[in-house]
């Protein structure tokens, strides 16, 4: 049987990396079966041109995966899939608490033929087995032979075939591009970044996160030797190709256990694994220094940090008093001594905030290391307790909000301001931290750092403003490129007579030491 993985795109942001189900599913279905997968982001598609590849490639099986935010896109193309008579069966954090409106129990339309709840490494390969013998049941739910809940370990983890897999939709390098980048340092023709898990779960239980319901409070790890090999595995490829890898632990919280990562990180170094990696880790595991030098020396350049609010109330409003504003400036500052630094990420319209919030956020985030802010507004996921409390309250403006998704909207509203008051927040949130002159800021404010580390830092910000204000086509890009051209121009200049000096300084060399002048 042909099974197409397909995970829909949000329609609004690109997603730059691949979805990690995808590439596991794949790796644990069943000997006899071909999975070709797709992603929205990549290959963007509708529902017409989705139905016409399942029937041109001969699909008999379509997975779909979905966050709540692609859900209502999901369900569309799942509709279009079903109309020409292939069995859909869906899976992933939304329809695991919402099976019931994916099968159309609720009184509305079905959309799917079955559901994986909760996590299916172990349900998948039965998937198959009854959708190729015809007799997919409408759930499938990962439990014991006593019917208890069971939570995959991570102990024996598939070997995911990164040295075989086509990748080629996730390149993030132009195609115009590829051949010359291929020439440049160590090759640049393809730049992907992979995500890959070195552990599940996490016991803290923020309101607002469904991490803590999905995956469980107790922490599942794989082995750090299954960890290397596929990092190895990964580099391996990228050499080959003539291009770069960068990987993104999707761990929820890295450090988790701090023991336990370190020994990791060191695994890592040893065997001469490191890649450029980033990962998400909570502030309050970021006091430790030896962490913080094995995060930098194992390959670590970007922290993902859960900042959440720099108001102590509200942190505790969403059962994440473990957050101490009073110590961000510090942990920033450790990591960027390292040349490690930070995505931040803030959510407005929380109980405790008012008018002015984001102004008092950007005031605190001015006084620490540039890095990349990202700014969003409290979301009732379904299933988690904030839901609840908000539905308890009669707060919920859009109970079933994820049926028509609109990007930073709130479904509920803040105690102490209007949901209009909480949008103009974000928006101001993003405006100033990526404007041209915020972009001159924080690149003038890393003087100290290496060009090629405040290259990076200026691309990653383009980027990343990206997810604020949509910039899909290349005109957007050049009318952004035109808006930055002072930053632009004066690291170009820089760049130009860095690589003057330094051809100088070679032409001027006794024969035979240029070879070692370049190193
Ligand atoms: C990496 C990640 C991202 C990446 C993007 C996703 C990617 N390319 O990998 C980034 C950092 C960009 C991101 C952004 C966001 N994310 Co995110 N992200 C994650 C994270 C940390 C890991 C995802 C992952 O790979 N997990 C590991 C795999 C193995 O688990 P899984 O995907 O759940 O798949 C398993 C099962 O669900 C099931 N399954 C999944 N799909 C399918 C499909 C089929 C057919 C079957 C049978 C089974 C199946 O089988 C898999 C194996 O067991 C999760 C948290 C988490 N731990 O999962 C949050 C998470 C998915 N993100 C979440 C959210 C809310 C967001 C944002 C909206 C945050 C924001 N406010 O901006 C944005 C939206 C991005 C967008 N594109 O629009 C929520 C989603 C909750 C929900 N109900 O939708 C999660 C669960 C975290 C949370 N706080 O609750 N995210
Ligand atoms: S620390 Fe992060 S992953 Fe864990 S419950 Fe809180 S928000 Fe979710």
């Amino acid at each position: 049987m042909r099974i197409l993985l397909y995970n829909p795109d949000n329609g609004v942001t690109r997603n730059f990396m691949p979805h990690l189900w995808m590439f596991l599913l794949q790796s644990l279905t069943p000997e006899g079966h071909e999975v070709v997968l797709i992603d929205g982001n990549a290959q963007p598609m509708d529902e017409a041109g989705i139905a016409r590849f399942v029937r041109e490639q001969n699909i008999g099986l379509v997975g779909i995966g979905a966050m709540t935010r692609m859900i209502a896109k999901a369900y569309r193309m799942a509709d279009a899939i079903r109309a020409v008579g292939v069995p859909v069966v869906m899976g992933g954090p939304h329809v695991t608490e919402e099976a019931e409106e994916a099968l159309g129990r609720d009184g509305g339309p079905r959309h799917a033929d079955a559901v994986a709840l909760g996590e299916a490494d172990e349900t998948w390969p039965r998937i198959v087995e009854d959708a190729a013998r015809g007799q997919l049941k409408d759930v499938y739910a990962p439990v014991d032979e006593f019917g208890q809940e069971r939570k995959p370990s991570l102990k024996q983890y598939p070997t995911i075939p990164w040295d075989k897999i086509n990748l080629d939709q996730f390149n993030l390098v132009p195609k115009m591009a590829t051949r010359t980048l291929q020439r440049i340092g160590d090759g640049w023709g393809t730049f992907r970044i992979i995500p890959m898990e070195s552990g599940r779960g996490c016991p803290y239980g923020c309101e607002f996160c469904t991490v803590t319901g999905f995956f469980g409070d107790s922490i599942r790890f794989r082995s750090n030797e299954s960890v290397v090999n596929e990092l190895l595995l990964l580099k391996a490829r990228a050499k080959s190709e003539g291009g770069q890898i960068a990987v993104f632990f999707i761990d929820d919280n890295f450090a988790i256990n701090i023991k336990r990562t370190k020994s990791l990180l060191r695994d890592i170094i040893a065997a001469g694994a490191q890649v450029h990696w980033v990962a998400q880790i909570s502030a309050n595991l970021l006091r430790d220094e030896e962490l913080a030098d094995l995060i930098a020396a194992s390959g670590g350049k970007w922290v993902f940090i859960g900042m959440e609010s720099i108001d102590p109330t509200n942190l505790a409003d969403v059962n994440k008093g473990f957050n101490k504003p009073g110590e961000y400036a510090a942990v920033l500052q450790r990591l960027a001594l390292r040349n490690v630094y930070a995505i931040t990420s803030f959510i407005f319209g929380m109980d405790n905030d008012t008018v002015g919030v984001a102004e008092r956020t950007l005031k605190e985030i001015r006084t620490w290391p540039a890095g990349l802010p990202i700014f969003g507004l409290l979301t009732p996921l379904p299933a988690t307790p904030l839901y609840k409390r908000l539905a308890a309250a009669g707060r919920l403006t859009r109970p079933k909000h994820w049926q028509e998704f609109i990007p930073f909207e709130m479904a509920h509203t803040p105690l102490k301001m209007t949901i209009a008051e909480a949008h103009a927040e974000v928006k101001y949130g993003w405006a100033r931290s990526y404007s041209p002159e915020a972009m001159t800021q924080a690149v003038d404010s890393l003087k100290d750092k290496p060009l090629g580390y405040r290259i990076n830092i200026f691309i990653a910000r383009m980027c990343f403003r990206g997810i604020y204000f949509p910039q899909m086509g290349p005109l957007s890009w050049l009318k952004l490129i035109y808006q930055n051209r002072r930053t632009i121009s004066s690291l170009v200049k820089e760049g130009f007579s860095t690589w003057r000096g330094r051809q100088t300084r070679t032409a001027e060399l006794p024969p035979g030491s240029a070879a070692l002048a370049g190193k």
